[in-house]
């Protein structure tokens, strides 16, 4: 007998908005009665996922397997005609990127919070990719929060019922719509097979023979993936890999790959020497961290910067006839634009968020890109991938033979360096931020009290404002607009002071504090190139902090994050 489905009403939440990747709020906002109920409602409605496939999983957080339950059966009330759903409703987010793209389905929703804490009292997301693999533009995700604003009704087919947790195909006959399939897929197989196409696996396993490597999955989504990778794939010792079962709470973590909250792996690799590199990956595996031998940072602008540049060590580069351009987000520092002018490839500064990466790579003009929060990818997916990143750091070492300290003084030495920091103040009131912006605003190029050609002094340094601009970006590929993007100020010496407000919180406001000087040092210096970018940006900081009188509006002396 058929299922049926059941209409339920419903009223507006407010908030529904999804931010710089998806809707991210507590979980006991997403807890209350129909709220995850309107905004899946509100998914399938501007996806028009009726007749189409989906791909449906999460990072494994606290609250996942309700949402995919939900999902499931919303769908099947849709008119979806089939789900595909990782198994334990788990599927890392370059994981369904790829799916996505390799089943050619129409799109895919991710349950993460990302690097966010997980938990009862913790947060929880929901974000929705398109069919090119990659989060959904602004005009999909301002639709969706359209439609939440006005929602009276969803749907929902309350009696199906679904064992996650084994692989199988499930087929159900569906009220007014027919046969509705939920296939539930081994969530690491596919992942392994696309990155043995792009990656020289039997090299990067002969390599690491001797050259041990830590692995920290930090409790989230990637364990089951390093275990795969580098436990039965190449054969690495056990303590290669640690932090590998995903945890609901990640085991209290925050799963943030970063020098403060993986101090805990900056710490082993420091004490113990013999980890010649470690990485770390952030909940939902789009993030990482590399660090060399005794815990040095290698920080994520340099990183892409050097896998663009050593793009030849990775098979797939070549197989794809080469790398067409390269991208970065616009705090990112310009560390990967001198690869691009160097390699005379195209070269994109893009808004913070990797839903702009998208249309460039469709478009077959970006190949590699990144941003300083971490993220480093390609156009194998249209997410940032974290693990792809450290089997690329991996498989440029294999053929360059040559420690991580190494290749990054290589790189400065050719390049130069780009002094790299962000500082994070979490939590802040909004009201107070908004109007630190504003003030910042008000001080632009166009405005009457214009930074513009004024000097400042700090530390024995002087910088003088060149340009202050409110970043806004246009797509080169379908001509869409983003502005309001972040505040700069472009010294006349090349170095940068950029303020942003987070668009991934669940409360408060988030104030983003980025700094970037370059530095050239004659050849004889290079020592110098592996100075504390702390100790070099100082006076930059400083400067960067008395004009937002950004203690004043935040009423914080020292950011809660630095990276
Ligand atoms: C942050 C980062 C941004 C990244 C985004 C999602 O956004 O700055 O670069 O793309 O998180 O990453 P915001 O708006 O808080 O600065 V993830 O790993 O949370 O999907
Ligand atoms: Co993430």
């Amino acid at each position: 007998m058929a299922l049926s489905i059941t209409t339920k009403s419903t009223t507006p939440f407010d908030g529904q908005k999804p931010g710089t990747s998806g809707l991210r709020k507590a979980v006991k906002v997403f807890q209350q009665e129909n709220y995850t109920e309107n905004f899946v409602q509100c998914i399938l409605d501007s996806a028009q996922a009726e007749g189409h496939t989906l791909v449906v999983g999460g990072d494994g957080r606290f609250y996942c397997p309700e949402v995919v339950d939900i999902i499931i059966k919303m769908a099947a009330a849709n008119g979806v005609k089939g789900l595909i759903v990782g198994q334990h409703g788990i599927f890392s987010t370059p994981c369904l990127s790829g799916i996505v793209r390799e089943r050619g389905v129409c799109g895919g929703i991710l349950l993460t919070a990302s690097h966010n804490p997980g938990g009862p009292d913790a947060d929880f997301g929901i974000k929705y990719n398109c069919s090119n693999g990659g989060p959904a533009p602004d005009q999909v995700t301002n639709a969706m929060y359209d439609l939440s604003c006005k929602i009276t009704e969803y749907r929902i087919c309350p009696d199906i019922q679904c064992d996650i947790n084994t692989t199988g195909t499930y087929h159900y006959e569906i009220e007014k719509y027919g046969q509705f399939t939920v296939e539930v897929v081994d969530s690491v197989d596919a992942y392994v097979k696309l990155m043995k196409d792009i990656f020289d696996f039997p090299a990067i396993a002969d390599f690491l023979k001797d050259f041990p490597v830590l692995m920290d999955g930090l409790n989230g989504v990637t364990g089951p993936y390093i275990e795969r990778i580098f436990l039965s794939e190449f054969q690495v010792p056990e303590d290669n890999v640690r932090n590998s079962k995903p945890l609901p709470d990640f085991g209290g973590l925050h799963p943030d790959p970063n020098l403060t909250y993986a101090k805990a792996l900056v710490d082993t690799v420091t004490a113990n020497h013999k980890y010649k590199l470690g990485a770390a990956f952030d909940g939902d595996g789009d993030r990482n961290m590399i660090l060399g031998q005794k815990g040095l940072f290698v920080t994520p602008c340099d990183s892409v910067a050097i896998i663009a540049d050593n793009s030849d060590c990775i098979p797939y580069f070549s197989k794809h006839g080469g790398v067409k351009g390269l991208a970065r987000s616009m705090p990112t520092s310009c560390a990967i634009d001198l690869v691009a002018a160097a390699r005379k490839v195209e070269m994109f500064e893009v808004p913070t968020g990797w839903k702009y990466f998208g249309n460039l790579m469709d478009a077959g003009r970006l190949s590699i890109c990144g941003e300083e929060s971490f993220g480093t990818g390609s156009d194998h997916i249209r997410e940032k991938d974290g693990i792809w990143a450290a089997l690329a750091w991996l498989s440029i070492l294999a053929q360059r033979r040559c420690s991580v300290e190494e290749l990054l003084v290589k790189h400065w030495s050719t390049y130069g360096r780009n002094f790299f920091t962000r500082y994070d103040y979490e939590n802040c009131d909004s009201e107070q931020c908004n109007q630190m912006i504003e003030e910042l605003r008000g001080q632009l190029d166009d405005a009457s009290g214009s930074l513009k050609g004024r000097s400042f002094e700090n530390g024995g340094k002087t910088y003088t404002v060149a340009k202050a601009d409110d970043f806004s970006y246009i797509d080169p590929i379908d001509g869409s607009v983003a502005t309001k993007q972040g505040v700069r100020l472009i010294m006349t010496d090349g170095s940068r002071i950029i303020y942003r407000l987070s668009g991934t919180g669940s409360s408060g406001a988030t104030v983003r504090l980025y700094v970037e000087s370059y530095e050239k040092f004659e050849a004889g210096s290079e020592d110098k190139y592996l100075q504390d970018c702390q100790v070099v940006l100082k006076p930059l900081l400083g400067i960067a902090l008395e004009v937002a009188k950004l203690p004043q509006f935040t009423g914080r002396n020292a950011p809660t994050v630095i990276t």
